[in-house]
């Protein structure tokens, strides 16, 4: 799933979209790299971020949505929380609903189940102006299995099949550094959702805490974690670096299917 960002505070590439044609360039561009999805995100949730209004995410997404679907064969994934922006974009052409918040807004869970289209359950505690202030929790693993589940009942009870159902647990989002590590460790506890599982790390500040890297710095970190969530079983890697994803993955893959395993011993030990 590659990242395009059209916030005007977009953390990295700040400045470079000076307009429409650079982001359609971009999505263009991470097309040919091989993205099977293209998120298309105009709400900045990074920590601390403001609120921006319908109007203004609608003004964002909805023409570049249109652009991408009418220019691609890959399936449009419209990162927002809001039921008006899902509505928009979907009729303008996206067919997966990226949402944070999981469909906890007012009306989301209805414009959801009214279409076809596919949905990301992320784990987030807190609200992003706020989330990394003290995120505080019992058991992370078992906080985020319980929420995610609690998610697709809630939308198995509006009508939306479970089988259009992603999960994620939200790396970042109201999380520490030890919930991020404690999280991408227990990936085979969030596989036991039966759901695809995506995991989004591309760029995050866990790469700052464990590398003291810069953003643009932090493209070994995020492939690190890239491989050893694909060896663990995810399913949708979200990030800003297509091409370099897909080839640390491919060669994963290579190496599964000649027989690579984690070594045990015959009673089952990790060597
Ligand atoms: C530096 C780089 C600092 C990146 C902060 C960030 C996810 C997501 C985001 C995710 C899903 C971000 C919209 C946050 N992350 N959606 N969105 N999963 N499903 N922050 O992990 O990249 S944006």
């Amino acid at each position: 799933m590659g990242i395009l960002n059209v916030t005007p505070d977009s953390f990295f590439d700040a400045g470079r979209f000076s307009s429409f044609d650079d982001a359609l360039a971009r999505g263009l561009a991470m097309v040919e790299e091989g993205a099977g999805i293209i998120d298309i995100g105009g709400e900045s949730t990074r920590p601390g971020a403001r609120a921006v209004t319908e109007e203004e995410e609608v003004r964002r997404v909805v023409p570049l949505v249109e652009a991408l679907a009418a220019r691609t064969g890959v399936p449009i994934s419209v990162d927002t929380s809001k039921a008006a922006v899902m509505r928009a974009a979907l009729r303008a052409g996206a067919t997966f609903i990226n949402d944070v918040r999981a469909l906890r807004e007012a009306g989301a869970l209805d414009a959801a189940a009214a279409s076809d289209a596919g949905i990301c359950l992320m784990h987030m505690q807190g609200e992003p102006r706020t989330m990394q202030v003290e995120p505080v929790y019992d058991d992370v693993v078992v906080d985020v299995q319980r929420f995610l589940l609690e998610r697709i009942t809630a939308c198995e009870s509006a009508g939306i099949a479970s089988d259009r159902i992603v999960v994620d647990p939200g790396i970042g989002f109201g999380k520490r550094i030890e919930h991020n590590m404690q999280l991408l460790a227990a990936l085979p506890q969030l596989l036991e959702l039966r759901r695809p599982l995506l995991i989004g790390v591309s760029r995050k500040s866990m790469f700052a805490t464990l590398l003291g890297r810069p953003v643009g710095e932090r493209l070994a970190g995020g492939l690190a974690v890239a491989v050893t969530s694909v060896l663990a079983g995810a399913h949708i890697v979200r990030t800003h670096d297509v091409a370099a994803t897909i080839d640390a993955v491919k060669i994963v893959t290579a190496l599964r299917t000649s027989g690579y395993r984690i070594a045990e011993t015959d009673e089952g030990e990790r060597l």
